[in-house]
């Protein structure tokens, strides 16, 4: 199993990694660039997981080197569920992303990261509808504490994908609610 985390820069994918994985991280040149990656084993549900802390993308369509090393990752790794991480400060902008991902047809589970921060600012996310809606898991989690981590971890094992009709419902029923 493979596990891709992937988001908008700065939203914690990193912190995220390090809670899930814990210290033994190999740090690698993607070949060719001079973007870096990092890497880890851990065990996720009782099986051995690759998790790859993969550079920060706003989108599917790269616009930079870091970008394209992001696409490159997503596209090397078919058989990846792919951990969203978004800033749950800033949920629609990063939920872009997120559908992006699974019009490609990768299992996703979202992770609503800085839900601190959410709860700070009083910004109320109603995840229980935003899973409905999405038809993926949605978890909210603070990396820098570890609160939510575990539950991610359960989440990843119950990753599906959603096929495109479906999806393209959804992405309707999301737009008029938001
Ligand atoms: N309040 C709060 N801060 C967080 C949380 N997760 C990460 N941070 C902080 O947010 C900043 C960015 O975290 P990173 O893990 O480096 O984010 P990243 O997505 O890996 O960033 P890039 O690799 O640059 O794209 C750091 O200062 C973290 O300590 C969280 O859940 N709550
Ligand atoms: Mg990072």
């Amino acid at each position: 199993m493979t596990i891709l985390l992937m988001g908008h820069p700065n939203v914690g994918k990193s912190a995220v990694f390090n809670r899930l994985t814990g210290a033994n991280i190999t740090e690698s040149n993607y070949p060719g660039t001079t973007v870096d990656f990092t890497e880890s084993y851990t065990f996720i549900g009782g099986k051995e997981a690759k998790i790859i802390d993969v550079p920060g993308t706003f989108s599917t369509e790269p616009k930079d080197e870091a970008e394209k090393v992001a696409m490159e990752i997503l596209k090397e790794h078919e058989d990846a569920i792919v951990v969203a991480v978004l800033d749950a400060t800033k949920v629609e902008r990063g939920l872009y992303l997120a559908l992006e991902i699974m019009e490609k047809n990768y299992p996703v589970v979202i992770a609503l990261n800085m839900w601190d921060d959410a709860v700070k600012q009083n910004i109320s996310i109603d995840v229980d509808r935003l899973e409905e809606i999405l038809g993926v898991p949605v978890v909210p989690t603070v990396a820098i504490s570890g609160e939510g981590i575990s539950n991610l971890a359960n989440k990843i094992t119950e990753a599906s994908r959603i096929d495109a009709e479906k999806l393209e419902k959804r992405i309707e029923n999301l737009q008029n609610e938001i």
